[in-house]
């Protein structure tokens, strides 16, 4: 972590806090239940960390009613969500994998796509924007129970509102799951779910910062279901200390400087998506509103795997991805995504942009020539 730089958009590096809470002695016990209401005795200092986990939670997402923050991981807030909003064999709809969306929306090697039935649709094939008609489309064939928000490999922001009037207009739940986003969002530079989302799942360490988890908001009519469904419905006993650590991360994250964080870390997408598209890279959708970029890397004459094993062996970090329309496997792939979210924690500005972009460009060039990537590697290593 120290001599490479760290650009997987779903990875960041969290707090010393953080990491204090979450390697304390709250490991060792067992709280099933919730604050007040537990099966263990002993829980009088743990339910003190989950209050204000909870307590934390509702603060900073303004307009949100209730949260439950056992969730371990946010596939797990995402089945205990399902769970809640639907019944085996139901129907939803949701953005496909290979268009950006998540594992845990629907594909058909996950528990969401082997119990409920999905209805995918994708983003514009010539703009790379969510496309409308698409969605309106899978609800009116489908007539889910369930529409899903959110996606893994989105670069623009995305329009609860509209969403929401879709699904609501169709009897259906609108479930966002905010997981890449939600630190944008705590910090008011991404449209926010609350009030349009019935159900809001996302995990803690992404932009947020915290430490690796997950919770789910649900409206308050909404939230005896939810609870139910994340203990006994998925779960046995809470993770205490990694509670104890998202109530750390949301106090950081209630604080001015988070904001700051955030809307550097957005300035950093930026100029990184101008700095790889200046070098003929295929940045999707042009741009970026968000902490990622998707770029399409078979105008530079690569694979998204070759691409990012030219940048692992000079120390950047990277991960290939689908992009929209993609004719490749998912373990070779077209593209490539980026994210500042763990490079500006560690400090890095727009000069530092620049220079990512143009390693990144130099490392695909000399991909066969190992002195060559060497010495890059030793420039990487001294940022
Ligand atoms: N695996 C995460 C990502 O990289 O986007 C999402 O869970």
């Amino acid at each position: 972590q120290r001599d490479h730089i760290e650009l997987i958009a779903s990875e960041n590096y969290t707090y010393a806090a953080v990491r204090e809470a979450q390697g304390s002695i709250l490991t060792n016990k067992y709280a099933e239940g919730l604050p007040g209401k537990r099966y263990y005795a002993g829980c009088e200092f743990v339910d003190e960390a989950e209050n204000l986990a909870r307590n934390r939670a509702l603060q900073l997402f303004v307009g949100s009613e209730h949260v439950n923050v056992q969730p371990h991981s946010g596939a797990s807030a995402n089945i205990a969500a399902f769970t809640a909003a639907m019944s085996p064999g139901d129907s939803f709809v949701a953005m496909s994998l290979d268009q950006g969306g998540h594992l845990s929306h629907g594909a058909s090697v996950n528990i969401s796509g082997k119990w409920f039935k999905p209805t995918f649709y994708g983003v514009r094939a010539g703009d790379g924007l969510v496309d409308w008609d698409a969605v309106q489309r899978a609800v009116d064939e489908a007539k889910p129970k369930v529409v899903i928000a959110g996606a893994s490999a989105y670069p623009r922001s995305l329009d609860f509102e509209k969403f929401a009037a879709i699904a609501h207009a169709a009897g259906a739940k609108l479930m966002v799951d905010m997981a890449h986003i939600s630190g944008v969002v705590a910090a008011g530079l991404h449209p926010s779910p609350f009030p349009h989302a019935d159900y809001v799942t996302t995990t803690t360490h992404k932009t947020l910062r915290g430490p690796r988890g997950g919770m789910i908001f649900a409206r308050a009519d909404e939230a005896a279901a939810i609870d139910k469904a994340v203990f006994p419905g998925n779960q046995g006993g809470p993770l205490m200390h990694v509670i104890a650590a998202k109530a750390v991360a949301y106090k950081l994250a209630l604080q001015p400087e988070f904001r700051a964080y955030m809307q550097r870390t957005l300035n950093n997408a930026k100029a990184l998506a101008a700095a790889l598209a200046a070098r003929g890279f295929g940045v999707i959708t042009g741009g970026t509103d968000n902490h990622l970029i998707l770029c399409d890397v078979t105008p530079l004459g690569v694979t998204g795997k070759e691409a990012t094993a030219a940048l692992e062996a000079v120390g950047v970090t990277i991960n290939k991805n689908s992009i929209p329309g993609e004719t490749r496997s998912p373990m070779v792939t077209s593209g490539v995504r980026y994210g500042t979210p763990a490079a500006t924690t560690r400090g890095m500005g727009l000069a530092e942009m620049e220079q990512i972009a143009q390693w990144s460009v130099e490392a695909i060039a000399a991909r066969e020539d190992a002195a060559k990537l060497e010495q890059i590697r030793r420039e990487v290593v001294k940022v």
